[in-house]
């Protein structure tokens, strides 16, 4: 209930101060509302000194797509990304009806080459599943750059291991785990130049299970080029994976993959 008290006094002087200083009120700052995306969904942050987003996370929460991987069935409809230098309010994308962002957070990394930074995303459709994509900024909006084929089935989901650049040519690409809890497939992908590529693609992998709101393994530089830490697709073993020759090789690291260990593994111990 909005209680309204009257104050002729107060007013008067607010009137007054408002014909003294008749531009105060055109030199607010810009507001800048946002919607409320899932709760646990994380926001990415560039290295300081890069170009292009700076900053992107999801927003307006949707239930549309009760998928539940990710231990709810609330997603994202809306992508919000930063700008470096640029001291505007964020710029947002939302996905039609027929998709979400089925998601724990966007990545932020230049995958296409040019030198800024890009916004790397899953976008699930109700009727196809995921997709990975790529958004980038223009003028202050976010379009989408390039993105991977969907899977071609609802309810079929990708995970991401990373971004780094595995093939050697500069770009970083993106490697992904594809249905990672019924048989995961280990996908590299180039966006170099925007042109989406697969690199190679290898099963026996997984890196997320359902339910759980994190995805696990990832990146790591030990001194002997990128490599990824992930379980195989049973859980049973910690394997360090090397893109090299044109193929996947794959090490046991550890008989198990608790959290501990991959931990270890991902901090070169
Ligand atoms: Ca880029
Ligand atoms: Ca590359």
């Amino acid at each position: 209930m909005t209680v309204s008290t009257k104050k002729p006094l107060a007013n008067k002087i607010a009137l007054a101060f408002l014909l003294i200083f008749p531009l105060s009120a055109s030199v607010q700052a810009q507001e800048c509302t946002y919607l409320t995306g899932p709760a646990d969904a994380g926001e990415a942050i560039a290295a300081s000194g890069s170009t292009g987003v700076s900053k992107a996370w999801y927003g307006d929460a949707t239930t549309d797509y009760a998928h539940g991987v990710l231990g709810d069935t609330v997603e994202a409809n809306v992508l919000y990304a930063e700008v470096q230098g640029k001291d505007t309010c964020a710029a947002a994308i939302r996905l039609p009806g027929s998709s979400v962002f089925e998601d724990v957070t966007p990545r932020i990394g230049d995958v296409t080459g040019d030198g800024v930074n890009d916004v790397v995303v899953i976008e699930s459709h109700r009727e196809l599943g995921a997709s990975l994509a790529i958004y980038g900024t223009e003028e202050g909006q976010l379009l989408k750059l390039a993105s991977t084929p969907y899977i071609g089935r609802a309810f079929r989901w990708l995970a991401p291991v990373g971004i780094a650049d595995f093939t050697g040519d500069n770009i970083a690409d993106v490697a992904y785990v594809e249905t990672p809890h019924i048989g995961g497939i280990l996908k590299i992908w180039s966006f170099a130049n925007e042109v989406p590529e697969l690199v190679v693609a290898m099963d026996g992998f997984s890196n997320h299970r359902i339910g759980e709101n994190t995805i696990t393994g990832g990146i790591r530089h030990c001194g002997d080029g990128v490599e990824m830490v992930l379980p195989d697709t049973h859980w049973e073993n910690t394997l360090i994976a090397r893109y090299r020759n044109k193929s996947i090789t794959t090490e046991i690291y550890a008989n198990d993959t608790s959290a501990d260990t991959v931990q270890r593994a991902l901090q070169c111990k």
